[in-house]
């Protein structure tokens, strides 16, 4: 009897060692994801658009994985505070021991808390941050989202194809990362591009009254507005432009932060005509992101906007990088697989990472119609 039970053991021995010895077993276990958006602060119409779209995209690889890897999302809320940011990555780096981050939502919170996740050796990838520098941070941060660096040249350069402006008022804000970038860049693109600046003004977080900067701007009868800010400001700048009477045939021409339909819902009528850089606009037909537009408006009874549809896309890329990586929390292989993704399909279109880890697609330029982003076609 003892020897029989022996024996049995033995054979149970044998044949775990053989399924473990026999190639790569196919890895199941929870992929925890920190995902670190602004759900409330100046930037919350970005995040709460940002969670549904990831919560979405959750939902659909738990369902297709069966055994396999399933997600397990922690969700933070960073408050729009580069401060809360860096409490948020610690609990998730140190307390929850995710294996990978997405978010934050801006890049003026990615500035600080990205180091953090790079020293841990936790791959983070970026689904909405625009400035420059935030890749730099090194080698285990990733974006999705386009630069103002790619965006803009392409913005100003279509825009002024059409509408032939040759001196402009440039307004932004210089107290945040990405407002900053996006200004450095429009200056650079309007000096090549051989477009006078009448004038830079400047406005700081939290301003509600434009008047000052924007009678001035009135004043030097500019051809166009050139203006970096995030959709609060931005709201209240489009709409006090026309209150104080500049005219509609002057067009207002913005960067990533006007892309939320935040900026028809506060500024109504006078958000018309506001010209937009994007990265991706809802009409695009390809099959995956007819499928992404009819499943979110389906769930969340409204249509997603940029921000869903790149938040969206980083949970499939994080997913994508964790199973061709095999592991469900290793941080360095996920990173290194994530390094590699090519040629993968997805509602952006076919998505690769730059040798920087930055997105690599083609950005489009919008204009607000009928209380929508079209694509611009003048
Ligand atoms: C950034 C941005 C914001 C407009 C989006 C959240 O692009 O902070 O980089």
């Amino acid at each position: 009897m003892k020897r029989a039970s022996c024996l049995v053991l033995w054979s149970v021995v044998a044949l775990l060692a053989l399924a473990l010895t026999a190639g790569p077993a196919l890895c199941a276990g929870k992929l925890k994801i920190g995902i670190v958006f602004s759900m409330t602060g100046g930037a919350a119409a970005y995040g709460v658009s940002q969670k549904e779209g990831a919560q979405l995209a959750i939902e659909q690889v738990n369902a297709a994985a069966g055994s396999g890897i399933q997600i397990d999302a922690v969700f933070e809320d960073d408050a729009s505070v580069p401060q809360q940011g860096i409490n948020v990555y610690n609990k998730l780096i140190n307390g929850d021991k995710v294996a990978v981050i997405i978010g934050p939502t801006l890049s003026n919170t990615a500035k600080i808390t990205d180091p953090i996740a790079q020293q841990a050796g936790v791959p983070v990838l970026a689904v909405s941050n625009t400035a420059g520098g935030i890749t730099e941070i090194g080698d285990f941060i990733f974006r999705d989202s386009l630069t103002e660096a790619v965006v803009i040249p392409n913005t100003i350069k279509t825009a002024k194809e059409k509408l032939r402006f040759k001196k402009v008022a440039v307004f932004y804000g210089n107290d945040d990362a990405f407002t900053k970038s996006g200004y450095d860049v429009f200056k650079k693109v309007l000096q090549e591009e051989g477009v006078q600046i009448l004038s830079e003004q400047t406005f700081a977080k939290g301003d509600r009254d434009f008047s000052p900067q924007l009678t001035q701007i009135k004043a030097q009868n500019p051809d166009a507005i050139i203006c970096s800010a995030l959709v609060e400001e931005a709201s209240g700048i489009v709409s006090q432009a026309r209150q104080l009477g500049i005219a509609k045939s002057i067009p207002i021409i913005g960067g990533n932060g006007f892309n939320s339909p935040a900026l028809m819902k506060n500024a109504g009528e006078a958000a018309e005509g506001v010209i937009v850089g994007a990265a991706w606009n809802a009409a695009a037909t390809n099959p995956l992101n007819l499928k992404f537009v009819d499943d979110y408006t389906k769930k969340y009874n409204r249509a997603p906007d940029q921000f869903a549809a790149q938040a969206f896309t980083g949970v499939q890329i994080v997913y994508k990088a964790a199973t061709t990586a095999n592991s469900a929390d290793n941080r360095k292989a996920i990173r290194d697989a994530m390094a590699k993704i090519k040629d993968m399909d997805t509602l952006l279109g076919k998505f690769s990472f730059t040798e920087g880890r930055d997105a690599n697609h083609s950005p489009v330029v919008q204009e607000v119609k009928g209380g929508k982003f079209a694509v611009f076609a003048r």
